[in-house]
């Protein structure tokens, strides 16, 4: 994608981005309609349906021939990775956003054939907006992020993971990530992928590990990430694909190595 053709994607982006989150903190307090989708404790509300609707006639309105993959089913099935693709998620926390009413954000990767070109986060409720473009660095509120590069021990570092990791579990094994929860210096879990990566972009916590996230949970964040020099993959240290669910390890570099190397001991 060109500069200029970049630029103004990026713009009506993130005018729609924050439209949409204004329209979110206006009716906050009005009553929420909870369903649950594929278990108990995993909600849906009209938010996050009427916001996904809002992106979607926006989105085709102004570029007929972009896809859209998004959480809520107001998208396309999208089968690959061409051409240019919004990966949407209307609202990312919906647990946070049902018994919060704050912690969410929106978040929109926009990829083209595949690679990420622009990423925006837009945390609601506080009206902060993360955002990237590709091999321009990422802001936060139009503020510089600063690159990933100081050396950091474990011992001094925060890992968000969520408690799952350290229950028995199919995926890895439990006794080594007991052990790197026991070495760095604090564990936080904040229920937005989303969110979670922007701090991790932001430097304020130092390696997400996370189970299952889908590709709107993770498309804008993993570019966010990358803009700053810090790395995602899946829990094998592989490329992610973002057409299917991704157990994910996000950080800089060197604590991205570490984990990855000495903790992350797969089934
Ligand atoms: P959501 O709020 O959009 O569902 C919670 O730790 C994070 O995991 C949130 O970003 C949440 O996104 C995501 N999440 C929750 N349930 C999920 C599921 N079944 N599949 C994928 N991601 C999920
Ligand atoms: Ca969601």
């Amino acid at each position: 994608m060109d500069n200029q053709t970049r630029k103004l994607l990026f713009e009506k982006a993130k005018e729609w981005i924050l439209e949409a989150g204004n329209h979110i903190r206006d009716v906050i307090d009005e009553p929420l309609y909870i369903d649950t989708k594929s278990n108990p404790n995993d909600l849906v509300t009209q938010m996050d349906r009427n916001t996904e609707k809002y992106f979607a006639k926006k989105i085709k309105g102004e570029y007929p021939n972009h896809l859209i993959l998004s959480e809520e089913g107001f998208g396309d099935e999208v089968d690959n990775l061409k051409g240019t693709i919004w990966i949407i998620d209307p609202i990312d926390g919906t647990m946070n956003f049902v018994h919060q009413k704050r912690n969410f954000a929106i978040s929109i990767g926009i990829y083209q054939d595949g690679v990420g070109e622009i990423g925006l986060i837009y945390n609601v409720m506080e009206d902060v907006l993360y955002t990237a473009q590709k091999g321009q660095g990422a802001f936060k509120n139009n503020k510089q992020l600063l690159p990933l590069d100081k050396k950091l021990p474990l011992e001094e570092s925060i890992l968000v993971i969520n408690s799952i990791w350290a229950c028995e579990n199919p995926v890895v094994n439990e006794k080594k990530i007991q052990e790197l929860i026991k070495k760095v210096r604090g564990t936080r879990s904040i229920g937005s992928a989303a969110l979670e990566f922007a701090y991790i972009a932001e430097g304020i916590v130092d390696g997400y590990l996370t189970m299952k996230l889908a590709p709107w949970d993770i498309a804008a964040g993993a570019i966010l990430v990358n803009e700053v020099g810090g790395l995602t993959t899946n829990s094998n240290g592989e490329t992610l694909d973002l057409l299917v669910n991704n157990t994910i390890l996000s950080a800089n570099k060197q604590i991205h190595n570490k984990i990855s190397n000495q903790f992350v001991e797969l089934k």
